[in-house]
């Protein structure tokens, strides 16, 4: 099943059908087990035709979120590691990004209040005292308010490598900055746990060129996705549920920086398509 908020109302896609409901966002998507509510729910929802649900989808899409906060896990792909201990060696911060791959504890941090979270189609920013700039394409989790994952949506975690790179003390700054989270096209609410199979795709278009294209299945990561959510759950409460990006495995050359104008597509196997173009504030 996926679930997009959009601004006509909340619409189902199951099956084929596509099902409308203005129930609360909150309400609807913080459930035990949402797959089942919504399999109960679909009886009392208003079908939509699919021209109609297009059209909602098309015009009106927000980001999946109500009130939710979005923290982020870090280093939890070998690829992550690497890259950031080559960013962080002149300023011998290097060690850290090792040691928290390998330790017990993974990194974990706040990256977006509800409101400063943009959608599918929105602008997302590179910061001007940065010089260095890349997209995270990120599995996304929907934990619910018990602590258990009841969903998945496309993450891109924004992020200034050089101000990371300077000073790892820096990484509030690096990572939090207006439209520096993107959520979205839907969540993703499947019978069982996402396939360890799933690909994340990110590709970086300029001028109708492509920059930067990979993917990589979910499979490479470090940890269980539920390891990290209880983490974040162990002293935290999220009376709404929560969102939680899981990570980058994707890092462009380091040559690469984002410019203003270019177009970020990061497609989940399952999920869809989260497309940002990059702006300044
Ligand atoms: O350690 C800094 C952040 C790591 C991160 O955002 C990632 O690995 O995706
Ligand atoms: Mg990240």
């Amino acid at each position: 099943m996926k679930l997009y908020k959009t601004t006509k109302g909340n619409l189902l896609h199951t099956e084929g059908n596509y099902y409308g409901t203005n129930q609360d966002w909150d309400e609807l998507i913080n459930r035990d087990n949402l797959f089942v509510y919504l399999r109960e729910q679909l009886k009392s929802m208003d079908h939509v035709s699919e021209a109609e649900a297009l059209t909602w989808i098309d015009q009106g899409i927000l980001p999946p979120v109500g009130s939710q906060e979005v923290w982020a896990a870090g280093v939890t792909y070998l690829r992550s590691m690497e890259a950031r201990m080559e960013e962080a060696k002149d300023s011998g911060g290097a060690d850290l990004y090792d040691r928290v791959y390998h330790a017990e504890r993974p990194e974990l941090f706040f990256k977006s209040s509800a409101n400063k979270v943009v959608g599918h189609k929105q602008l997302v920013s590179i910061r001007r005292d940065s010089a260095w700039d890349v997209p995270e394409p990120e599995l996304t989790l929907f934990i619910n308010s018990a602590g258990e994952i009841q969903g998945y949506t496309v993450g891109n975690d924004m992020s200034s490598r050089s101000i990371e790179g300077e000073n790892a003390l820096y990484l509030p700054q690096a990572k939090v900055y207006d439209r520096s989270a993107a959520l979205g096209p839907c969540i993703y609410i499947p019978s069982s746990p996402i396939d360890p199979e799933t690909s994340i795709d990110l590709k970086i278009s300029r001028s109708g060129k492509v920059m930067f294209h990979d993917s990589v299945k979910i499979s490479r990561i470090k940890r269980p996705l539920t390891e990290l959510a209880s983490y974040l759950y162990k002293e935290c409460r999220f009376d709404t549920g929560s969102f939680l990006m899981t990570g980058t495995c994707l890092v462009p050359s380091s040559d690469f920086t984002l410019q203003v104008d270019d177009v970020i597509d990061i497609t989940i196997d399952s999920i869809g398509t989260l497309t940002n173009t990059v702006a300044y504030n």
